[in-house]
């Protein structure tokens, strides 16, 4: 049976004792084995009774296995939903009801807290560890290894990706297997990637960049990775010379270079180095190649679309653009109000039309209709123009966005927790600059003066309801808001007043 997905990243390996990933513990795990445990695994997801189309929610640490299961879905038709190890159970509550996931599988630290909620959505649920021990490996272990993979089509769904919204609701953006593979077949050629590649592999794999872009670019090229469970400089540092190449958000560059054990000698084999998923500065970008003699190549994209623009491998790297359009990739900038498209150079939306762009949100057709138009142009809320020769700069978001360290953070979800808090009247929610995370959260509060207001005890109540990256890293009292004439909040107002706060954080 034919099997988009399965036949291009995976299959196509069967059988090759080339190694895949190496562990920090030392342990290689070649392909073939690599395989043999998806195949298993993906045994495990049928015998489960999952059928073509089911959703997986996956919860859990990175690994070997969590990897395996990626694998073992697209060799059982079966959508991929990963999340975020740091959402808590409420986050996840949301997930599980609104994918209509038929299986969870989730962390032993988070098992208790998510029985009853699968067990009133009746979700079956299931355990993996990061060492991979757990219910799902146990009720693995003695199937098959070989499996008939299920038939899928191009268009078929092979993931979803949850990402937040302007109304603090995620949506869950539909990738299909075209979706990918064709992202990856790009990504393969323009970076140059092959067999002899390895990548430092350090990006959790539960978001575009470490999932769609990291590991389907070693697939698709047959290389391999050192596979750690996350960024550890040390460990970054240590592993650093095995490795022919590394993909990064820019706080993996600017810690790097804040270690005076990250030298020329230590970099000057690699091959190449890639940052994406939030603005890398200008400044990281020549520190970055005075200290090592690396242009560091940067790129865009996001969960809706993977990857649509890079510098050139070969050409000008240049530094604050992020390249030009990915070969099959349409961009356009127009404008916000009317959606006509702009002359070049003009500052106004991206937009965004290829092979990369996926199917919709699910079960949201509104906000699809809203986001992707009827030509296939899909509006990406970034703010951009295209320079004199073709490089594309992003300037700014046409969406209430804060990027804190890679990981997108809608203020409006956290607003709309702040204002339920006992003695909070209103509340705004803005980024401002962060030297480790680029930008953090920064919550200001005006008080109701009704009951007394106690912001220590708002931090915890927060605390157990938003994902540690998402929650505040300080709470501000003010008298009142700034707003417009008609009444709006003025973010840029207080953005500007609070840039500073966390200057020498
Ligand atoms: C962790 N913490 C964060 C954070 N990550 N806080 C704000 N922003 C972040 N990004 C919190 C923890 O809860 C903890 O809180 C403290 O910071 C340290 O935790 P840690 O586990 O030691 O994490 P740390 O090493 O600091 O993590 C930082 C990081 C990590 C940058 C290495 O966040 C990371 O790997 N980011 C990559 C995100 C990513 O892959 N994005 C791609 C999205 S895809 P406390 O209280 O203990 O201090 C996409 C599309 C595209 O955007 O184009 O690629
Ligand atoms: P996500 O929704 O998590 O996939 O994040 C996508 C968003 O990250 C994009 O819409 C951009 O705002 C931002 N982004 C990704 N890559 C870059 C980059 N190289 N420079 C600036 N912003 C980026």
């Amino acid at each position: 049976m034919s099997n988009l997905l399965y036949d291009t990243l995976f299959g196509r390996h069967a059988g090759s004792s080339r190694p895949f990933l190496y562990l920090p513990d030392g342990k290689e795990i070649t392909y073939q084995a690599f395989l043999e445990q998806a195949t298993q695994f993906a045994h495990a997801l049928i015998s489960f009774g999952l059928t073509t189309g089911d959703r997986v929610a996956v919860q859990v640490e990175k690994s070997p296995e969590a990897l395996a299961l990626y694998a073992a879905c697209a060799q059982a038709g079966i959508v991929f939903l990963p999340l975020n190890t740091a959402y808590t159970v409420e986050e996840l509550s949301y997930f599980v009801e609104n994918s209509g996931a038929a299986l969870v599988i989730c962390d032993d630290r988070m098992l208790e807290g998510l029985r009853p909620i699968c067990s009133v959505l009746g979700a079956r649920l299931e355990t993996m560890n990061a060492d991979g021990t757990g219910s799902f490996g146990a009720q693995s272990e003695d199937k098959a290894t070989s499996f008939d993979t299920v038939s899928r089509v191009g268009g078929d769904l092979a993931a979803f990706l949850y990402t937040s919204g302007t109304t603090g609701r995620s949506k869950g953006a539909m990738l299909t297997q075209e979706n990918l593979v064709s992202n990856a077949r790009a990504l393969v050629e323009e970076w140059r990637f092959s067999e002899s590649d390895c990548l430092l592999h350090a990006l959790p794999i539960f978001h575009t960049h470490g999932l769609f872009v990291a590991t389907n670019v070693t697939l698709m090229a047959g290389s391999s990775m050192i596979f750690l469970p996350k960024f550890d400089l040390n460990l970054v540092l240590k592993h650093l010379p095995q490795a022919t190449s590394m993909m990064g958000v820019p706080t993996f560059y600017t810690r790097l270079l804040g270690d005076d054990r990250f030298t020329g000698a230590r970099a000057r084999h690699m091959r190449l180095f890639v940052s994406g998923s939030a603005p890398l500065l200008a400044e990281t970008h020549r520190e970055f190649e005075a200290r090592t003699g690396h242009r560091i190549l940067e790129r865009y994209g996001m969960t809706e679309t993977n990857m649509n623009t890079s510098n050139p491998y070969d050409g000008a790297r240049k530094a604050g653009t992020v390249g030009v359009p990915l070969p099959g990739v349409d961009l356009i900038i127009t404008d916000p109000e009317t959606g006509k498209e702009l002359e070049q150079g003009e500052i106004g939306q991206i937009e965004v039309r290829g092979p990369n762009v996926f199917k919709g949100y699910w079960q949201m057709p509104e906000k699809t209709a809203a986001e992707l138009r009827d030509n296939g142009f899909f509006i990406t809320g970034d703010l951009g123009r295209i320079d004199e020769d073709g490089y594309v700069q992003i300037v700014g978001r046409n969406k209430d966005l804060i990027i804190s360290g890679g990981y997108n953070i809608y203020p409006k979800e956290i607003e709309l927790l702040l204002d339920e808090q006992p003695g909070v009247l209103e509340s705004a929610v803005v980024g401002v600059p962060h030297p480790d995370f680029g930008e953090t959260v920064l919550g200001i509060l005006v008080a109701d003066r009704k009951d007394a207001i106690d912001l220590a005890g708002i931090e915890k109540s927060v605390g157990q309801s938003l994902a540690r990256f998402k929650q505040p890293r300080r709470l501000v009292l003010v008298n009142e808001l700034p707003r417009n004439t008609m009444g709006k909040v003025q973010k840029n107002v207080l953005r500007e007043a609070y840039k500073d706060m966390f200057a020498s954080a």
